[in-house]
């Protein structure tokens, strides 16, 4: 290597064609973005929010560029969905022969091997080696809606039952199953029946430490005494609720609630549409404490930004649901199926819930360093690549939105895009694309150090 080779800095690395740096070249939004915006604000209904209005051109591996020409630390991942990375080269190569090949024909019409592949699959990644089905459908909401069906057709029970802060959706069941009004629910109603609501463990929360197994118990008295065990059809719960406030429920919590069910005939169904497909360090969340679900349902990150969703369970359970009684026009779509396939090669051989792993010790390890010296930070949790930190009043568990919209605007004029949560919209979560670099990962932290210190 010559004298002026090694003065020269490396090049940064590219994914997708995509430069893995942070660089503004104007204001965030831009000039472009805010004319798309005025031109967005006339002929897209004003009740479609969007966190950070920059309209995006290009995207790959940890950055999202947009129309301007900045280059933005993705630390969103369009909601916990691009694990694999934005466009990832499996994804895409799979969906290009795709598309060529047939867009659609209807699997309940003439099926085709792809929708078959995902849902052996599913059975496989699933936690628990008893024999699994699925049936595949658009959105997470669509996955919890069809969960709730079967749990109901197998057992001829009506109640279904939810936690404090749960997210499940936005259609009319599952904004039922959603625990905030605003703005999920505000003004909707009248919502579907038979929902019931019992204590979440929210560690933080408790007015005095609680085990989870005494939170659990909990949780149980309230359905005994109020629904009776013998009238619920299905639990459903997040394994680390998303929406909610990245809450990590106690140890002990999951299983506990998950072997109440099994003792009463209660199907169990885990929502891990948000946690699930590596982003908690492991492919899904339950496993990290042993948890066999009845029901999975799963969405976001299985087809790495293709919309697709399934539930997954117990054969016997799927099966108990009469014939034409699950289906839709779209749900397994072909091309969503060749992105799963292709998302799903990229998890396992890329090892990425071990890269989630690592990924979330180095978040976990900074947010802890910054919250040293920061008051406001009154909890830094998460699991994997799935880390938040819960914004206070200094001195107090009170929450404080406001400074928590301070810090995420900070970190978006910057250029990191970072997304907040919560019942109480206090909580900041990160959720990086599992193949972000590391450098570009710190990067993006020590910006957010910036922003927590003001
Ligand atoms: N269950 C656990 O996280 C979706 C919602 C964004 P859909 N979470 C992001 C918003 O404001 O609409 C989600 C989830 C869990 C179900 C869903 C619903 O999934 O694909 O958005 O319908």
């Amino acid at each position: 290597m010559s004298d002026t080779t090694t003065l020269q800095s490396a090049p940064t690395p590219r994914v997708n064609g995509v430069e893995q740096v942070r660089r503004l070249v104007t204001e965030v939004p831009g000039p472009r973005s805010r004319e798309l915006h005025a031109r967005r604000t006339a002929a897209v209904a004003a009740g479609v929010g969007s966190t950070l209005p920059v309209y995006v051109e290009r995207a790959g591996g940890g950055v999202v560029v947009d129309v301007d020409g900045n280059s933005l630390v993705d630390l969103g991942s369009g909601i916990a969905v691009v694990n694999v990375g934005n466009a990832n080269p499996r994804v895409v190569e799979r969906v290009q022969q795709q598309v060529a090949a047939f867009t659609h024909t209807c699997f309940m019409v003439t099926p085709y091997a792809g929708y078959v592949e995902v849902c052996e699959a599913l059975a496989r990644l699933t936690p628990g080696d008893h024999a699994k089905k699925s049936a595949l459908f658009n959105s997470g909401a669509e996955a919890v809606e069809n969960a709730v069906k079967i749990a109901r057709a197998a057992t001829r029970r009506d109640a279904v039952v939810v936690f404090d802060h749960a997210y499940h959706g936005r259609t009319n069941l599952t904004m039922a199953m959603t625990a905030k009004s605003m703005p999920y629910k505000h003004g909707f109603g009248p919502f579907a029946g038979e929902v019931y609501r019992a204590p979440m463990s929210y560690p933080y929360r408790e007015p005095a430490p609680i085990s989870g197994a005494e939170a659990a118990a909990r949780a149980i008295g309230v359905i005994e005494k109020q629904v009776g065990a013998d009238a619920v059809a299905c639990v459903v719960i997040e394994p680390v609720q998303g929406e909610g406030g990245f809450v990590v429920p106690a140890d002990g919590f999951l299983p506990a609630i998950a072997a109440w069910c099994t003792a009463n005939g209660v199907v169990f169904v885990a929502d891990e549409i948000q946690t699930g497909f590596g982003r908690t360090g492991a492919m899904f969340a339950c496993e990290h404490e042993g948890v066999v679900p009845d029901l999975i349902t799963t969405a976001k990150g299985i087809a790495g930004g293709l919309p697709l969703a399934a539930v997954t369970g117990r054969a016997e359970l799927m099966d108990a649901v009469h014939a034409g009684g699950l289906g839709g026009t779209y749900g397994g779509n072909p091309i969503a199926c060749a992105a799963a396939l292709g998302a799903i090669e990229s998890l396992e051989d890329d090892d990425l819930p071990g890269r989630a792993a690592r990924l979330g010790e180095l978040m976990t390890e900074r947010l802890h360093q910054i919250a040293g010296g920061n008051p406001q930070i009154g909890e830094v949790r998460g699991r994997g690549a799935m880390v938040a930190i819960e914004v206070v009043q200094p001195g107090t568990t009170e929450p404080d939105a406001a400074e928590a919209a301070r810090i995420s605007a900070a970190c978006h004029a910057a250029g990191v895009v970072t997304l907040t949560c919560g019942t109480y919209g206090n909580v900041l979560r990160l959720l990086p694309p599992l193949v972000i670099g590391e450098d570009l990962l710190t990067e993006a932290l020590d910006v957010l150090a910036e922003a927590v210190a003001g």
